[in-house]
């Protein structure tokens, strides 16, 4: 059965959110975020009940855009099962306070085709020209597609924009669905290893409107995290000046072309992609405790009731 010491193949993570939608049918409900190239459907929860959700903001997760980032379906599955199963009453708060929307995979070829035949696979894996495969799915949204940090070569391994903005079936398909999210109020991405906190711009050193909101908003997270493992991440800061200029990705998309709040990209811990799987708990503790900061954070800043 499925637990939190070892990595599983989509299938298994896919199916413990299955499982979850039926053994807690009245707090949980299956929804579809999008296709996949090889045909999945992008699995996800919708967490609080039907009373419970109502008028409350959506904060919606987005984990395992890159496939070889094993540690972020694993952390996001462990958040799952915290908000569902703790009984600690600031986790109970949290689980009540909004209308999750949570997603442990939305690059689930990559990620089997990571799993099963090449570790370091980033990309999703649609046929892309040249006989190559895949475009890095957080190059491919329609904000400012290929400006910076991507590029039009689809045999590149790692940066390919696709061939147009949403070329991928899964960011043009998911987009679709965050785009008919009412109310949504915050929206997470996970990636690895950088252990960082990046919000927008992604591809620009100018600040947006709310920036110091969301660093203010982010300290809180961080302090929060720290508390667990000691572990520093770097930030919050722009994902431009902290790490890198990178255009097409869901962050600045979900934040300028929907008008998103809360926008953050938590790349996690790890070294080249590994983190132990006996230690993906400490993971997990560490970010349910980041998402309780980033809520109380939202709180004090009046994002929230
Ligand atoms: O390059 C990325 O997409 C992310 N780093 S990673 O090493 N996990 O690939 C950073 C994403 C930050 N946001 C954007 N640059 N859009
Ligand atoms: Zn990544």
């Amino acid at each position: 059965s499925f637990s939190w010491n070892s990595y599983y193949d989509i299938d298994d993570i896919y199916g413990y959110v299955q499982n979850m939608s039926v053994t807690y049918p009245e707090w949980t409900e299956l929804v579809i975020g999008g296709e996949s190239y090889e045909g999945r459907q992008i699995k996800g929860l919708r967490i609080n009940t039907p009373e419970g959700r109502e008028g409350k903001p959506v904060i919606f997760i987005e984990s395992g855009i890159h496939a070889r980032e094993w540690i972020t379906p694993a952390t996001t599955t462990y958040f799952i099962n915290q908000l569902l199963t703790s009984e600690d009453p600031d986790i109970v708060t949290l689980r009540n306070q909004f209308d999750w929307r949570i997603f442990p995979s939305v690059n689930p070829d990559g990620y089997h085709y990571s799993y099963t035949r090449d570790r370091m696979w980033r990309k999703t894996r649609s046929k892309s020209g040249n006989g190559c495969y895949g475009a890095d799915p957080n190059r491919n949204w329609d904000y400012n597609w290929l400006k910076h940090g991507a590029n039009d070569r689809p045999c590149d391994y790692q940066i390919y924009g696709g061939s147009k903005p949403f070329s991928e079936i899964e960011t043009r398909t998911l987009s679709a669905y965050i785009s008919g999210i009412e109310n949504l109020l915050g929206y997470i991405a996970f990636h690895a290893d950088a252990q960082m906190l990046l919000v927008p711009y992604s591809d620009s050193a100018e600040h947006s409107d709310n920036y110091d909101d969301l660093v203010r908003i982010g300290n809180k997270s961080l302090q929060y995290g720290y508390k667990v493992n000691g572990a520093k991440y770097d930030g919050p800061a722009s994902a431009a000046e902290l790490l890198y200029k990178a255009s097409g990705g869901s962050m600045d998309w979900v934040r300028f072309a929907l008008g998103t709040p809360l926008v953050y990209t938590y790349e996690l811990r790890g070294y080249y992609f590994h983190w132990p799987p006996q230690l993906i708990y400490q993971q997990g503790d560490e970010v349910t405790q980041m998402m309780l900061g980033l809520a109380q954070g939202s709180k004090d800043l009046g994002y929230l009731k």
